[in-house]
C-alpha cells in the first residue's frame, strides 16, 4: 500500500532522483513478498537457505570481510554546531555533510532496486512508539528489518496522512570503508547509511533510530531512550516486577536478559521474563512511575559464546525463522556453528569468510571459524521466556534500574545509589575494564556512561542534564531505585569471585528486595552495601569471606578511580550538570574520611 502522505511521497521522490533506483518496491510486510525476496536473495546467492528440517525459516548471510562491526570512527552526529554534538561524538556541519554524501549516493542504486520499509520502533500504535521509513537497496535489509522492527501496510495506515517520521537512507554501493558514513542529523530526523551492509550500520531502526535520534527526541519531548535490557522477576507469588540494566558491550547483557535461575529459586517458583535484550524506551505514566517498553521485534544478539549452557533461551530464540550472519556452516548437514555453541566444530566446515576447511583442524590451529562478531537475528518471539508483556503497548512498569560493568578490583557485587541524582552519577562513571578478547592492553579503563557513549545523539553532558531532570519529574517513592553491579570481581590470582551466570538471580532478589523496603543496608563511602546475609547463598558454593570482600570497598582503589572519573569529566567543561560535579566532590570527600 503506497501512502497519501506528502511528506513521504516527496522525500522519496527527493531520494529517488538522488540515487536513482531502476525500481522503487514497497514492503507491505506480508509473507508472501517477504518470502519471493528470500527467494531471490538465494537466487543471487546474497542468502544461503539452511537445511529447513534442523532450522525451518533459517537462512545465512556472509558480508565482505572489511564490513563485520559497527564502525564508531565513521559514525557522526550531525548537529548544527560541534557543541550540541559534544566531545564523546564525531562531528561535521550538517551541510557540509549533506554535500559529501549526496555526491557518494548520486546514482547509487542504478539497475538495482530500491525497498521503502515502513517500520515501527515498539508497538504499532502504542503511545511510546515511533515510525521510521527506511530506503535500502539491499534485500539482507528488508528481511533483517522484517524480524527486528514492525513494518509494513500496518505502520503506513498508523503514519496517516500527515504524520511524522525518521527519514532513513541506506545504501549497500560499493562498501567502500574508506567512504563508509553513518550519519545521524537529528534535528532532521534523518539517517544516511552508506557503503556498509553490517547489522548495526544498516538496519538504521537500532543504533541509529532507537538510540541516537531518539535519545536526541526524549530529551526534547521528555522521555528518554536508553541502551538497557529490560527483565520481568516473578516471585513465588506470581508478582512480577520489573528492571532496566545498562551494561557496556562483553558483559553478559544478554544472558541477564534471558537468565535461568539456579535451580534452588526455580523450585521455590521464581521466573525471569524477557521483555528486551538491548534497548529500553521509557515514559512516565499517569501514575507518576517510569514505564518501558523494548521497541524492538526482535534480538541481534552475538552468536559466539551462545550455547545450551549460556543461554539456553537464545539459542531456542535461533531454531527458526533466523537469519546468521557471519558464522560457520556445517556442510554435512547445512546447519550452523560458532565457537563456544559446543565443543564440536564441523569437520568438513565453510568458515565465515567462505572458504572450505577441516573445521577440527582449523580451529585447532587457532583459527575461529564463525566471525567474533557474527550474529544471529532471531524474532523476539521465539525466546521461550519472553514476557507477556512484550507487546503491551502501555510498557511495563520498571521498579529498578542497573548500571554494570566489568571491573576487576573497584566496584563492589553491587551498590544501591542513594537517590536518583546519585544514581545519575553511578551511572555517570560506569566504565569497564577491557579483556583479553579484544585487541590492545588489558585492564585498560574505558568510561561508557550508561553504556550510551557510543549512541548518545546529542551532547552528553545535556544527556546527563537530561537524566537529572527526568527525576524531578518523578516522587522519590515513585521513581526507580538505581544499583551498580559487577559480577567480574577477581581475587588476588585472577580467578572470578561471583559465579555469576544464573546465580545472578540472587542480587537481582536483594535490589528488588530494597526497592520493596524488605531489607536495610549499609552505607558506605559509594552508597547503599548489602548486608552478608541478605544476599541469598543457599546451594552456593562461596565462602562467607569472599562474599565479605565481594561487599567491601578499597579506598585506595577507589580514589584512583575518582582521579579517571575528575579526568573524564573535565572533556565537558562549563556545560557538566553542577549536580554531576558536586556527586564527584561528595565521593570524593567520602573516601578521603
Ligand atoms: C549491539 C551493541 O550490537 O551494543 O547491541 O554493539
Ligand atoms: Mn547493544
Amino acid at each position: 500500500m503506497k501512502t497519501n502522505n506528502k511528506k513521504v511521497l516527496a522525500w522519496l521522490d527527493e531520494m529517488a532522483a538522488m540515487t536513482r533506483p531502476a525500481e522503487i518496491v514497497w514492503i507491505d510486510g506480508s509473507e508472501a513478498q517477504l518470502e519471493a525476496l528470500r527467494e531471490e536473495a538465494c537466487a543471487t546467492g546474497e542468502m544461503i537457505k539452511l537445511n529447513q528440517e534442523k532450522l525451518p525459516g533459517c537462512y545465512y548471510h556472509r558480508t565482505a570481510e572489511n564490513d563485520v562491526a559497527r564502525v564508531e570512527d565513521r559514525t557522526f552526529i550531525c548537529t548544527p554546531t560541534k557543541e550540541e554534538a559534544g566531545p564523546v561524538n564525531n562531528w561535521m556541519d550538517p551541510e557540509e555533510m549533506y554535500a559529501k554524501l549526496k555526491k557518494l549516493y548520486d546514482g547509487s542504486m542504478e539497475g538495482r532496486t530500491m525497498y521503502v520499509i515502513p517500520y515501527s520502533m515498539g508497538p504499532v500504535g502504542s503511545p511510546f512508539s515511533k515510525i521510521g521509513i527506511e530506503l535500502t537497496d539491499s534485500i539482507y535489509v528488508v528481511l533483517n528489518m522484517a524480524i527486528m522492527t514492525r513494518i509494513g501496510d500496518a505502520v503506513i495506515n498508523a503514519l496517516g496522512e500527515d504524520g511524522d517520521f525518521v527519514k532513513c537512507l541506506h545504501a549497500k554501493k560499493d562498501v567502500n570503508p574508506e567512504e563508509r558514513y553513518i550519519v545521524q542529523f537529528p534535528q532532521d530526523s534523518t539517517i544516511w547509511s552508506i557503503n556498509s551492509a553490517y547489522g548495526g550500520n544498516v538496519l538504521l531502526g537500532k543504533k541509529c533510530f532507537a538510540l541516537r535520534i531518539a535519545s536526541y527526541l526524549g530529551m526534547k519531548e521528555g522521555w528518554m531512550a536508553e541502551h538497557m535490557l529490560i527483565l520481568g522477576l516473578e516471585n513465588p507469588q506470581g508478582e512480577v516486577k520489573y528492571i532496566c540494566a545498562a551494561f557496556p558491550s562483553a558483559c553478559g547483557k544478554t544472558n541477564l536478559a534471558m537468565l535461568i535461575p539456579p535451580e534452588y529459586l526455580k523450585e521455590k517458583g521464581y521466573k525471569v521474563w524477557t521483555v528486551g535484550d538491548d534497548i529500553s524506551w521509557l515514559r512516565i505514566g499517569d501514575d507518576g512511575r517510569l514505564y518501558a517498553i523494548n521497541p524492538e521485534a526482535g534480538f541481534f544478539g552475538v552468536a559466539p559464546g551462545t550455547s545450551e549452557k549460556t543461554n539456553f533461551n537464545a539459542l531456542e530464540a535461533t531454531k527458526k525463522n533466523t537469519i546468521f550472519t557471519n558464522v560457520a556452516i556445517n556442510n554435512d548437514d547445512n546447519t550452523v556453528w560458532w565457537e563456544g555453541l559446543d565443543k564440536n566444530p564441523p569437520v568438513n566446515a565453510t568458515e565465515w569468510k567462505g572458504a572450505q576447511v577441516n573445521g577440527v583442524e582449523y580451529t585447532a590451529a587457532g583459527n575461529k571459524l564463525a566471525h567474533p562478531n557474527s550474529r544471529f537475528t532471531a524474532p523476539a518471539i521465539n525466546c521461550p521466556c519472553i514476557s507477556k508483556e512484550f507487546e503491551n503497548p502501555q510498557g511495563v512498569p520498571i521498579s529498578a534500574i542497573v548500571f554494570g560493568g566489568r571491573r576487576a578490583k573497584t566496584a563492589p557485587l553491587v551498590y544501591q545509589a542513594r537517590d536518583w541524582e546519585h544514581g545519575v552519577f553511578v551511572g555517570a562513571t560506569m566504565a569497564s575494564e577491557t579483556t583479553a578478547a579484544a585487541a590492545g592492553a588489558v585492564g585498560v579503563v574505558r568510561r561508557d556512561p550508561m553504556a550510551m557513549k557510543p549512541f548518545v545523539g546529542y551532547n552528553m553532558a545535556d544527556y546527563f542534564g537530561h537524566w537529572l531532570e527526568m527525576g524531578k519529574k518523578m516522587d522519590a517513592d515513585k521513581a526507580p531505585k538505581i544499583f551498580h553491579v559487577n559480577w567480574f570481581r577477581q581475587d588476588d590470582e585472577g580467578h572470578f569471585m561471583w559465579p555469576g551466570f544464573g546465580d545472578n538471580m540472587r542480587v537481582l532478589l536483594w535490589i528488588l528486595d530494597r526497592c520493596a523496603g524488605k531489607v536495610d543496608a549499609n552505607e558506605s563511602e559509594i552508597g547503599y552495601l548489602p548486608n552478608m546475609e541478605d544476599i541469598d547463598v543457599t546451594d552456593l558454593d562461596i565462602d562467607a569471606d569472599v562474599l565479605k570482600e565481594l561487599l567491601t570497598v578499597d579506598k585506595d582503589v577507589w580514589m584512583e578511580d575518582v582521579k579517571d572519573q575528575k579526568e573524564y569529566f573535565a572533556q565537558f567543561g562549563d556545560r557538566l550538570p553542577a549536580e554531576i560535579a558536586k556527586q564527584l566532590e561528595i565521593l570524593e570527600n567520602n573516601l578521603s574520611k
